[in-house]
């Protein structure tokens, strides 16, 4: 039972972030999402239009979620890693690099971002649209 973990505000679920997770998911056979909190997204400068509770439950409804966890730190990476005995720890590109530090726990997997599509493209097209 190979455990993935990956990390993210996942808000107006789109695309990239479905081909994310499906990818993810391929990585292994059991994946965890830690949902970033409504709390941690301040500290991340994000204002997400879903609260947790929603952007979980739209979580949890996808086949190729298993588990969902809260993301409220930065620091909570490792404890998650070595609590869920998780081998494989993906995210976005964009953030190539900066988990390398959890190398000495798992696996650390970059996936290539999906072009075109983000959440703030999607609130900026419908603001044309008005
Ligand atoms: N993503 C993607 N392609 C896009 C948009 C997002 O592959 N077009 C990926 C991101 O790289 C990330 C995941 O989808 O792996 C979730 O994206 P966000 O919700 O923007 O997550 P982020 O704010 O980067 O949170 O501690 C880590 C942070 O919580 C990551």
């Amino acid at each position: 039972m190979k455990r993935v973990i990956t990390y993210g505000t996942f808000d107006l679920l789109h695309f990239g972030h479905i081909k994310l997770l499906q990818r993810a998911k391929a990585l292994g056979d059991y994946l965890i999402v830690a949902l970033s909190s409504d709390e941690f997204n301040a500290i991340k400068g994000k204002h997400a239009y879903h609260p947790y509770e929603e952007r979980k439950a739209m979580l949890e409804a996808l086949r190729v979620v298993d588990l969902v966890i809260r993301e409220d730190t930065w620091e909570q990476k490792v404890n998650d890693v070595l609590f869920y005995h998780v081998d494989t720890f993906v995210i976005g590109d964009d953030w190539e690099g900066k988990f390398d530090f959890l190398k000495e726990h798992c696996e650390v997997v970059y996936l290539p971002r999906t072009e075109g599509i983000s959440t703030t493209k999607i609130k900026h097209d419908l603001e044309l649209k008005k």
